[in-house]
């Protein structure tokens, strides 16, 4: 099977975790995109979603589902959302989409998150992914310096040369070179570092359940 046909295995397998009647949490990426795709079989049958970017805001409103504002609803019962690395324990690296900020938002407001991903992004240890960062331009250079002490190489997120502005008008750094043994650890230090927004290791906002996918079809692990 393609990477491509693992993604469409693991977004059709995520409509179990689906309930009726209530608003979904729906992330970002490729292999969320499959899960929007396979959402559509159910439209009529979910009260809506709450998106963790404009990009799948557009792909849910183009199949008709009312996407509301995060403000708007209260606790989400399932969240479901791609990963650039997943351990055993269900702690995460994400944000190579460049949404981690709004992914965590969503994800602390939902009761369960179900990671879909294929089955090259299972690792032992976090850090082979360079971590993504969210932060605010002004601090980017004391921010890779700290993070140069800590043994990763942090560098600005460019397209075309330029600096990726977020959909909240920030910068990402890109950290290479950690290996992220205590991610609570680490998400709890990186994140009072002042000018850091969003740090892209998921471990206070790990995911409950994981499918992912194998040759051998779906692997739940939980
Ligand atoms: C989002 O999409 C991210 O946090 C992660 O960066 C990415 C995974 O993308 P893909 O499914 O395209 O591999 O969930």
């Amino acid at each position: 099977m393609t990477q491509d046909e693992l993604k469409g295995l693991v977004g059709q397998a995520a409509l179990q975790y689906v309930v009726p009647g209530e608003i979904i949490g729906v992330g970002t990426g490729s292999t969320v995109n499959k899960f929007i795709d396979a959402l559509a079989a159910m439209k009529d049958r979910i009260a809506g979603a709450v998106s963790s970017s404009n990009a799948s805001t557009a792909r849910l409103e183009a199949l008709g589902v009312r996407v509301f504002d995060a403000n708007e609803v209260g606790e989400i019962g399932v969240y479901v959302d791609g990963a650039d690395e997943i351990d055993g324990k269900g702690f995460m690296i994400k944000g190579g989409g460049a949404a981690l900020t709004r992914e965590k938002i969503v994800a602390a407001q939902s009761r369960r998150f179900v990671c879909i991903a294929d089955e090259s992004k299972l690792v032992p240890v976090l850090g082979r992914y360079p971590v993504p960062v969210e932060v605010i331009p002004m601090a980017t250079q004391r921010i890779v310096r700290q993070f140069a002490a800590l043994g990763g190489t942090a560098a600005v997120r460019l397209i075309d040369g330029v600096p990726l502005v977020t959909d909240n008008g920030q910068h990402i750094l890109d950290v290479a070179g950690l290996e992220i043994t205590d991610p609570l650890g680490f998400e709890r230090e990186v994140n009072q570092w002042p000018g850091v927004v969003t740090v892209g290791v998921f471990a206070f906002q790990k995911a409950a359940v994981c499918l992912l996918g194998t040759a051998g079809g779906v692997r739940t692990l939980s």
